[in-house]
């Protein structure tokens, strides 16, 4: 390695495009970690570095399996994750990497630390990689380069990749179109949750895990299983795969090689019936059409009139001064004469 380069290494700055490459490729998980801190940075050479990184590493990228685990704060996501990361690294001799992602939040702070601490076992296999991301007040749920993130992980050879995410309702939508299999995770106790999600989720589900079905709350477990089953069972389903209800203790690890099996055979049902392509297709016009409504927004905010008059216009819609609609309208006007 050139000396600059390590200088650059140990100023926790930048290195070369080769560098990056190279250590993608050979599963360095150091440089890996620094490809996707570079990859979710907003300064505009990162930007063009990390387009460049991409562009490189898209012939060796192979297809993975990604799974989305989803649910609400404290449900187990980390928990269980270790659990079956651990089967799935030491019982399958698989690869797996973990893009977990915090809401920002300052309760997140805990999470981060707690995310270490519950992966503990997984975090010290060398077949696992763990990546913590904010999600920097994206509502997806996502962090906003997570995509790019998987790209750099099956560039590196990680067969397995899973997504922690915490629900919040409307996050639902970005991870399954990222994922090839969403597992929500639930307690015992159904009630509001089972109401939330036939409100809204319950189409991107294909899979409930009922968490913590362990001691004294396990038969609480078997009922809120019958009870989501009864709601899943409703859904037509697609691709011949009708969504399953599992019970689990992460804690105890008990069921975790029947979930996978879950997986696998969604997988195989997906692949006989032509979905699972279908899925990743749509997943990527879903990816464009966010990546143009981001250029737009950076370009309509670039022009000079649309700076001026937003704080003020925003300030007015606070104070009810003026209806969204009618603000909306004259930016967008002062977008088209201002260009
Ligand atoms: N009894 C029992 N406790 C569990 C189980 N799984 C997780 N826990 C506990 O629940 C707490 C939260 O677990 P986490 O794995 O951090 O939950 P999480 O959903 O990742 O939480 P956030 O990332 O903060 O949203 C911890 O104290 C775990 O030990 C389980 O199967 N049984
Ligand atoms: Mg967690």
């Amino acid at each position: 390695m050139p000396s600059s380069a390590r200088t650059t290494r140990r100023l926790g700055a930048r290195l070369q495009l080769a560098e990056y490459v190279a250590g993608v490729l050979a599963a360095d998980r150091a440089i890996l970690s620094q490809a996707i801190t570079l990859i979710e940075s907003d300064l505009p050479a990162d930007a063009e570095l990390g387009m460049q990184l991409l562009e490189a590493l898209i012939p060796h990228i192979a297809k993975s399996r990604r799974l989305g685990i989803s649910g609400a704060p404290g449900v187990g996501k980390s928990t269980f994750i270790d659990a079956l990361g651990i089967h799935i690294t030491r019982g399958l001799g698989e690869r797996v990497a973990v893009l977990s992602v915090d809401p920002s939040s300052p309760i997140s702070r805990g999470s981060i630390l707690g995310d270490k601490t519950r992966m503990a076992r997984l975090a010290a296999d060398e077949r696992a990689f763990i990546r913590p991301s904010p999600a920097a007040g994206q509502l997806g749920g996502v962090a906003p380069r997570t995509r790019e993130a998987i790209l750099l992980c099956e560039a590196a050879g990680y067969r397995n990749i899973f997504i922690e995410t915490v629900g919040v309702g409307q996050s639902e939508t970005t991870v399954h179109a990222i994922c090839d299999f969403f597992l929500l995770l639930v307690l015992p106790g159904a009630g509001d949750e089972l109401q939330m999600i036939k409100r809204g989720i319950m189409e991107m589900i294909d899979g409930i895990v009922v968490n913590k079905a362990d001691g004294d709350n396990r038969a609480q477990a078997e009922r809120a299983r019958a009870e989501y089953a009864t709601a899943l069972h409703l859904l037509p389903g697609y691709g011949g795969w009708t969504p399953r209800v599992a019970l689990c203790s992460s804690l105890e690890a008990t069921d975790i090689p029947e979930i996978w099996q879950m997986m696998l055979d969604h997988e195989a049902q997906l692949e006989s019936s032509g979905r699972s392509a279908e899925r990743r297709a749509l997943g990527n016009l879903q990816w464009m059409r966010e990546l143009i409504s981001g250029g737009l927004s950076e370009i309509f905010n670039s022009v000079p009139s649309i700076s001026e008059l937003t704080p003020q216009l925003e300030d007015d819609v606070r104070r009810g001064r003026i209806t969204p609609h009618a603000a909306s309208r004259r930016l967008l006007k002062a977008f088209q004469s201002g260009r």
